[in-house]
Formats: structure tokens, C-alpha cells, sequence
């Protein structure tokens, strides 16, 4: 696998969907499941499937990215293991940045062409799953197949929201459509009466590719004018050549909005979490940041998980995710929020010249938080209200975002005590 396959991850065009999470930082950068990125996650899968080619495409690039990256993943000077970035560049012959998943892939092939591979495995960044890519990279070999598609049943309501198709008994797709409107029942497949019992009944395409090398290139040779691949290139792909259906039943949920980021995150504290971190076969990776255990004192905690670092003195804490080093007061009551944690710890002395002037970083004390999400390094007074419900309209302010009715506390925003949202 390793000579053979080498990975690219698409980590976002504009990052609008999730934003104000990406106001500030690329989306592979922006911070999940309290101590890691989502970058991880697709570098995490490759790793345990043997791939340790890896790019990251990126629109632009920030400096928490790559301080990940370069703290994060370190291989021998001996193995061929690399994690690299290549942030959208202005050359002579592009003026632009990426204008979609398929030029991000062109603008930078003369980068992958360094490299000897047969296989490129195109990955998006912003997905929820643990898969071994073996499997789907043998199959299509055994296949004999230049292009492969990693697909997932879906259901009615999911199924406007992603490429789906057909396919015909050898798993080879016979038509496929990007984003259907209208007659979603002409797309209905055969996904195996497990799925039909679910209502997945529509096959849809995960963003996951496999390409030849030598079709990749002749693609990009022959058109120049085509930018994404889920819109042109697959399609017109179905016309010239066998292109694989690979279906993947296990756990995959694209977080590429707020409200699913949202409900990924919050899903890791059910009882069996569809995405197991607690699984040692599919690790997931990131910085190790030697930061000391958290400490909690007099918090009731129900559904919760607690990164290392944090110091919690809060009244109580459910259905949660606390990342490293948060700091929340006495009497703060928190429930169903992701709480993204700091970069740093104020000192003593910091702490001793900010009292009664500005809130601290963390979250003060007598707050109650509801639905929320509160990014890193903010400042969250005493006596503060933030309830997130349907109740909000969607808006976007200074201070924090509304986005179907969750509320997001935008990086070091200072919430001053009292307030209500
Ligand atoms: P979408 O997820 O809607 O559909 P898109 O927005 O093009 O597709 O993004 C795919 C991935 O590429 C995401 O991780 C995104 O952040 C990244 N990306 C987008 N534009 C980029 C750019 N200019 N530079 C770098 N990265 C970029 C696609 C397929 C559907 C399929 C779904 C599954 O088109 O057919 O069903 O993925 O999620
Ligand atoms: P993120 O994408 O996590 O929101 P940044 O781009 O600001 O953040 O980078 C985060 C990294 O920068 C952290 O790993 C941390 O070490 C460092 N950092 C950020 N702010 C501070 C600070 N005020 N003091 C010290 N280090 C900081």
C-alpha cells in the first residue's frame, strides 16, 4: 500500500458551511472531539490502512495547521512516510485559488507527480468514519478498473445532499447524479435488506475516489475546464470508463456544516458512540501536548467527555464535550456543548491583574450554557446565559454566530458578565 498509494486530502474551498469556525483557521485545522483536529481523522485512516503518502490541499494556510502537522506526525527518516501541505498557490499560469475539488487536485498534480504511486486516493476533510482503505484499493484492482467510488446507502432525506447512483450487478456504476432535487424514487438501489430496513435505499457517493495514476494525468490534460468532481468529472467519467462502486456499511457522517459538526461531536458521548475512539484498531492520531490530567471539583458529570488539562469547578456538566485545558467557575451549569478548550493556561499573575477587569479565559462561574458551541481562548464573564435552541434565529454577530439554533461562540470572543444570548 504504501508504494502504491498516495493519499490526498481536500481540506476545503472557502469553509463557509462551518463557519465562524474557519473565520480564522483552514477547516482541516478547526478542533473536534475536544483534543483533536479534523485533519486527523482522514490522516488517522490512512495510517491504519497503510497509506503514509499524504497531502493536504488547502485554500489557505494557517499557522495552527501547520504547527499540527509538523508537531503531530513524525516519521523515520527512513520510511517514505510524509504528511504534506500544499495551500492554494498563485502561479503565472493559475491567478486563481482552487475553484473546486478537482482543479485543487489539478493546481497541484505537478507536486504529486514527484512521487512514484499507481493509485491516488482522493479523500474529503471533513468526514466522520473509521474505514480501512485496503480493502477498497485491492477491490479495485481485482476490478481491473482506473476509477473507484466508495459509496454508503442513505435515506430520502439524506439523499439530496450527495452524488447518488446505480449500479449493475458487477458493481459498476451505470448512472449517477450529483445532488438530486427532483424524482429522488428513479435512484432507488438494491443496498441489502439490513440498509432497506433502515430506509437507506439510495446509494450515495462518500467523496471518496480512486484513480489510475495515467488517468488522473490524462484527465487533467484533456479537461481543463472541468473544476470538481463530483459534478463533472465522475459523471462524464461513467461514459468513458468502468468506474467502481466500492459500498462501505460502517459509520460515516459528513460534518461539513455546523449542525452536524454539532451532532458529530455531541455523539460521542452516547453510550456506544457510532464513531468509537475508544477503538484500538482504528486509532485516531493527533499532537501529543504531555498536558497534565484535568481536575474537577464538585461537578456533577452525566454523558461527558473531558480532554486533559481542564480544571472544572462547575455545578454540573452533561451531554458534553469539554476540550483541553477549559477552565468553567463554580455554580455553571453546562449542557449539550462542545466546549473547544484554550491554547494556554494564564498564569498566576495574569489572572491576579485581570481579575474584575476582563473575563478570564474559560468560562466564569454562575453561567449557564445550553447548545452551544464555545471555540477556543474565549472569555466568558460571570452570570452569563447562552441558551441555543429553535427558539434563536439564525444571525450572525460580533461576538458569536446562530446557526440552527446552535449557538457559536466565535475564537476569544470576550463575553462580558451578565450577559444574555
Ligand atoms: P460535497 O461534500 O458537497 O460533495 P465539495 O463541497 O465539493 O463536495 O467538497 C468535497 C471535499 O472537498 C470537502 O472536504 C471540501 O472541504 C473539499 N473542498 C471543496 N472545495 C475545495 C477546494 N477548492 N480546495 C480544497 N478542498 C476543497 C462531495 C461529492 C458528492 C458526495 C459528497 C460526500 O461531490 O458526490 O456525495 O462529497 O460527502
Ligand atoms: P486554533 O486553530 O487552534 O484555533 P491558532 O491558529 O491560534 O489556533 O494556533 C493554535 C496554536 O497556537 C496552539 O497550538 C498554541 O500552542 C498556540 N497559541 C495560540 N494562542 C496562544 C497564546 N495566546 N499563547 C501561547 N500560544 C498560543
Amino acid at each position: 500500500m504504501t508504494e502504491k498509494v498516495l493519499a490526498v486530502i481536500l481540506g476545503g474551498g472557502q469553509g463557509s458551511r462551518l463557519s465562524p469556525l474557519t473565520q480564522t483557521r483552514s477547516k482541516p485545522a478547526v478542533p473536534i472531539a475536544g483534543k483533536y483536529r479534523l485533519v486527523d481523522i482522514p490522516i488517522s485512516n490512512c495510517l491504519n490502512s497503510g497509506i503514509h503518502r499524504m497531502f493536504v490541499l488547502t485554500q489557505f494556510n494557517s499557522a495552527s495547521l501547520n504547527k499540527h502537522i509538523k508537531n503531530t506526525y513524525h516519521f523515520s527518516h527512513f520510511s517514505l512516510a510524509f504528511v504534506d501541505i500544499l495551500a492554494a498557490e498563485q502561479t503565472p499560469e493559475n491567478p486563481t485559488w482552487f475553484q473546486g475539488t478537482a482543479d485543487a487536485v489539478r493546481q497541484t498534480m505537478h507536486h504529486l507527480l514527484n512521487h512514484e504511486f499507481e493509485y491516488v486516493l482522493i479523500l474529503s476533510g471533513d468526514q466522520l468514519y473509521q474505514m480501512d482503505f485496503e480493502p477498497m484499493v485491492q477491490a479495485h484492482i481485482d476490478a481491473g478498473v482506473k476509477v473507484t467510488l466508495a459509496t454508503i446507502p442513505v435515506n430520502a432525506k439524506d439523499a439530496p445532499d450527495f452524488g447518488i447512483l446505480k449500479s449493475d450487478e458487477r458493481n459498476i456504476i451505470t448512472s449517477f447524479i450529483e445532488k438530486p432535487k427532483t424524482n429522488l424514487e428513479d435512484w432507488t438501489s438494491d443496498t441489502g435488506p439490513e440498509m432497506h430496513a433502515e430506509g437507506k435505499d439510495y446509494l450515495a457517493s462518500m467523496g471518496i475516489y480512486i484513480f489510475n495514476r495515467d488517468l488522473l494525468i490524462k484527465i487533467f490534460a484533456e479537461n481543463a475546464d472541468e473544476k470538481d468532481f463530483g459534478k463533472e468529472i465522475i459523471p462524464r467519467m461513467l461514459t468513458e470508463h468502468d468506474v467502481l462502486s466500492y459500498q462501505y456499511d460502517g459509520y460515516w457522517t459528513d460534518i461539513g456544516n455546523i449542525s452536524s459538526f454539532f451532532e458529530a461531536n455531541l455523539g460521542l458521548t452516547d453510550d456506544i458512540p457510532k464513531f468509537n475512539l475508544f477503538d484500538s484498531h482504528h486509532s485516531i492520531f493527533t499532537r501529543a501536548r504531555m498536558l497534565p490530567p484535568s481536575k474537577i471539583l464538585g461537578t456533577t458529570l452525566d454523558k461527558t467527555i473531558i480532554a486533559e488539562g481542564c480544571i472544572l469547578e462547575a455545578k454540573s456538566i452533561k451531554h458534553a464535550v469539554i476540550g483541553i485545558r477549559a477552565r468553567i467557575g463554580t455554580g455553571t451549569h453546562i449542557e449539550s456543548c462542545y466546549i473547544m478548550g484554550s491554547d494556554k493556561y494564564q498564569t498566576l499573575i495574569e489572572i491576579e491583574e485581570e481579575k474584575g477587569k476582563k473575563p478570564l479565559i474559560g468560562i466564569g462561574d454562575n453561567c449557564k450554557i445550553v447548545n452551544a458551541i464555545i471555540d477556543k481562548n474565549s472569555r466568558i464573564g460571570d452570570d452569563v446565559e447562552i441558551i441555543g435552541g429553535a427558539h434563536l434565529p439564525d444571525g450572525d454577530f460580533p461576538l458569536y454566530t446562530v446557526k440552527d439554533g446552535i449557538v457559536v461562540v466565535k475564537k476569544g470572543a470576550v463575553i462580558p458578565n451578565g450577559t444574555k444570548i
